[in-house]
């Protein structure tokens, strides 16, 4: 712990915040936990699972959209991409899409590229291809945005989610494999799967094991714990980590009353045997992490998150304003320590 300054002049141990991170679920979280506390003492370590190379750009969705809201900059109604965004560059890809041959994956205009993003997706490939490494490129990218926060991907290697239709659909018969970004984007998450994977994860060397171990509270987001979270446990290593550390690990449960806030947690959960509801979180959780935090919708069923092996803790969990958000990182804080 190091001595560091905080609130009007006096002097407090400063802490070490680790973040287990997700997407827009995670960046609105940590917008909230950057009000309560410094900047400087929260690392959210971010799935990469969910990367992608288009147009032969390294595209890292989770790290560009906690980075951009941490920023100020996200785009507030869609939650990824940057606000004021303009669409020339994919307006004229769509010039090629008409002459591309049948088989060929050249100018995949599914996937919203805008023009002021595409910068961070050179810069980023870029940096890979003179051999920086992808912490130290998301480093230098979260510099350029001024964000203050350590973001950690949770690592350098390639980690892929890959789903499993579980029917005959738009995008395949059922058993092919598609990308999560196929899955998610190009197939608006509205096929069924049976089955999610996480290609090279069973290899790859996690980052931020030692801040982990070192953390004064570590806290997981309310991100999709089956295709964002769970990437981060596919690693070796993790969860014996966070096991070590269930005392001081805290979540906030994604699923309220049934339902996921945003994308499809809610319907992966169903699809792939869990219970969709907090119990449903609350058993994934429980081997990992001692306290859930649910929403005040959700109260009738602490007792059964508490059935589970956890203590459960009701609030408000649905950060609609920044000062909600802010409160429910406080409440995270309090229950960590
Ligand atoms: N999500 C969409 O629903 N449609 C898009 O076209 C899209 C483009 C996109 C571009 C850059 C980026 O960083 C994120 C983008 N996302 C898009 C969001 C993203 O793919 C998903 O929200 C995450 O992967 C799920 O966490």
């Amino acid at each position: 712990l190091a001595l560091g300054a905080h609130g009007s002049g006096s002097l407090r141990l400063a802490l070490v915040i680790a973040v287990l991170a997700g997407g827009v679920g995670a960046a609105r979280f940590l917008r909230g936990l950057v009000r309560s506390t410094q900047a400087s003492e929260i690392t959210a370590i971010v799935n990469t699972a969910d990367d992608t190379v288009l147009h032969g750009l390294n595209i890292s969705p989770d790290i560009d959209t906690v980075t951009y809201t941490l920023a100020n900059a996200i785009d507030p109604v869609r939650g990824w991409g940057l606000e004021n965004e303009t669409w020339t560059a994919m307006e004229a890809l769509g010039r090629y899409v008409a002459v591309r041959p049948p088989l060929s994956g050249a100018a995949p205009n599914w996937f919203n590229l805008g023009d002021k993003d595409l910068a961070t997706h050179f810069y980023r490939t870029a940096r890979l291809g003179e051999g920086a490494t992808l912490d130290q490129v998301t480093s230098e990218i979260a510099s350029a945005w001024d964000i203050g926060v350590r973001l950690v991907p949770m690592t350098n290697d390639r980690v892929r989610t890959i789903v499993t239709l579980a029917q005959d659909c738009s995008a395949g018969p059922a058993g092919t494999e598609i990308s999560f970004q196929e899955y998610f984007v190009q197939h608006r998450h509205a096929v069924s799967i049976s089955k999610v994977r996480f290609e090279g994860a069973e290899s790859a060397r996690p980052l931020g094991l030692e801040i982990l171990r070192d953390a004064d509270a570590i806290i997981i987001a309310p991100s999709n714990p089956l295709v964002s979270i769970a990437p981060l446990r596919a690693m070796a290593g993790v969860d014996e980590a966070l096991i070590k550390r269930r005392n001081s690990v805290v979540a906030i449960s994604p699923i309220v009353a049934g339902a996921a806030l945003k994308g499809p947690a809610d319907r992966l959960m169903t699809e792939l045997g869990h219970d969709a509801s907090v119990v449903g979180v609350a058993r994934l959780y429980s081997p990992i992490c001692s306290t859930l935090i649910i929403d005040a919708a959700d109260e009738h069923l602490a007792s059964a998150v508490e059935a589970e092996g956890m203590r459960c803790v009701v609030t408000n969990t649905i950060m609609s304003t920044p000062e909600i958000s802010e409160q429910l990182a406080k409440t995270a804080l309090e229950c960590a320590s």
